[in-house]
């Protein structure tokens, strides 16, 4: 039994991207369906450009998989490029203010951008949401689901509630084309979009993703490389065009005092049987992790995109083959990508948390998961109320860490 973990290859406009998932337990019957409405999602939303015309992403599993159910081995799964053509592709020697252009072709000392951008290009996240779609036919299998939605577009707002369930936001999401489940924000979301086209100028915006069902104690407080918070600060952090990651009120926090950042802490015994094992808040503002684990309240990430960095009207660059001041090359591209972002974040953030699931529950079936999970499960409750286990308190002798 291996670590879960994922490795992705590809490039833009190579045969195909590819992603290799290694760690999922034997058992695992794998919903294909589920994966491809994924890419399907990530492929469309208001302000993509012409590629998502042309590429029909779905994935095909080559490795791992026996009738439908995993068998432990390595699993790879491949979506081929419709716009295959790399090696015709023409030279880009004028890199783009923002994309990887610049930084690349100095660190594989090349003068044409086309090198780095094949692979830095936003189309890889093909690959990432093949690998969430994945791991949440073992996160449904205990009930725990993710939803990711676009909360702001150029400075346009959505209000999202705060208690909302997963059911009614990922309805009132897909009911768009720019993924946010606030009805009343949509057209001028997509205002926006069309102003930036008209401008030859791109948008970003703010996404969300919540993850409902989880119980307390995935992560860890003992080590740093444990704590999930950074690490799913990192996985939403390395999405193409994320420049800002925050769990919870995330920021906000830190203009507040402290007793409206924490949330107040209650038991409800008509809960202890459900994934909170009974231990409620009234608010959600460390967004579902303190220390570093889950507490058992739905987990909630935003991240900032910057708007796309190829701009139809370009920007002051330098050609690299003559160092002479020009215009960055313009390639075809999105004029907004946001509501893409939120169907990757949502998967990113799903394979965290299956990462984090397996650390605690992990076997080699699925079988073994499930027993973890529901001794685990079991202990919690019963050790809650439970005075023997601890012994007496000592008297206090004075202030505590
Ligand atoms: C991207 C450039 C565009 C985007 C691409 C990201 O591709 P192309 O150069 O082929 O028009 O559409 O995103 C995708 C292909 C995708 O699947 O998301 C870039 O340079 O980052």
């Amino acid at each position: 039994m291996s670590e879960l973990s994922y490795r992705t290859a590809g490039e833009s406009h190579g045969p195909a991207l590819i992603v290799l998932v290694e760690g999922l337990p034997a058992g695992l019957a794998v919903d294909i369906a589920l994966v491809n409405a994924e890419l399907r999602r990530r492929q469309g939303g208001f302000g993509r450009g012409g590629r998502m015309r042309i590429e029909k992403d779905a994935a095909t599993i080559l490795s791992g998989v026996r009738r439908g159910v995993t068998i432990g081995s390595p699993l790879v799964m491949q979506i081929p490029n419709a716009d295959c053509r790399i090696d015709r592709a023409r030279q880009i020697p004028r890199p783009r203010p923002g994309h990887a252009d610049l930084a690349g072709a100095l660190k594989w000392l090349t003068t044409d951008c086309r090198d780095v951008l094949e692979r830095a290009s936003a189309r890889e996240t093909a690959a990432r949401v093949a690998a969430g779609g994945l791991v949440r036919c073992l996160l449904r299998e205990f009930g725990v689901e993710a939803v990711g939605f676009v909360c702001e577009i150029g400075g346009i707002r959505a209000s999202v509630a705060d208690d909302a369930d997963p059911a009614t936001l990922r309805a009132a999401r897909d009911a768009n084309e720019v993924y946010t489940p606030d009805a009343a924000a949509v057209e001028s979301m997509i205002a926006a979009i069309r102003r930036a086209q008209a401008d030859k100028d791109t948008l970003g915006g703010v996404v969300e993703v919540r993850v409902f069902g989880l119980p307390p104690g995935l992560g860890s407080c003992a080590s740093w490389q444990q704590k999930l918070d950074g690490r799913l600060m990192q996985a939403v952090g390395s999405i193409q065009a994320i420049k800002g990651v925050e769990i919870g009120l995330g920021f906000e926090a830190a203009r507040r005092p402290g007793s409206q950042v924490h949330d107040a802490i209650y038991f409800d015994p008509a809960q202890r049987g459900s994934s909170n094992f009974g231990f409620v808040r009234r608010t959600n503002r460390a967004g579902g992790l303190e220390g570093g684990m889950t507490n058992g309240q739905p987990l909630v990430v935003r991240a900032a995109m910057k708007p796309i960095s190829t701009l139809l009207r370009g920007m002051d660059s330098v050609n690299l083959k003559t160092l002479a001041p020009e215009r960055s090359d313009y390639e075809r591209s999105d004029i907004c990508a946001v509501p893409a972002a939120s169907v990757v974040a949502e998967n990113v953030v799903a394979f965290e948390v299956a990462r984090a699931w397996l650390e605690k529950f992990g076997g080699d079936t699925l079988r073994e998961v499930r027993a973890a999970y529901e001794h685990y499960a079991n202990a919690a409750r019963g050790l809650t109320g439970d005075e023997r286990r601890s012994g007496p308190d000592v008297p206090a002798a004075g202030a505590g860490g």
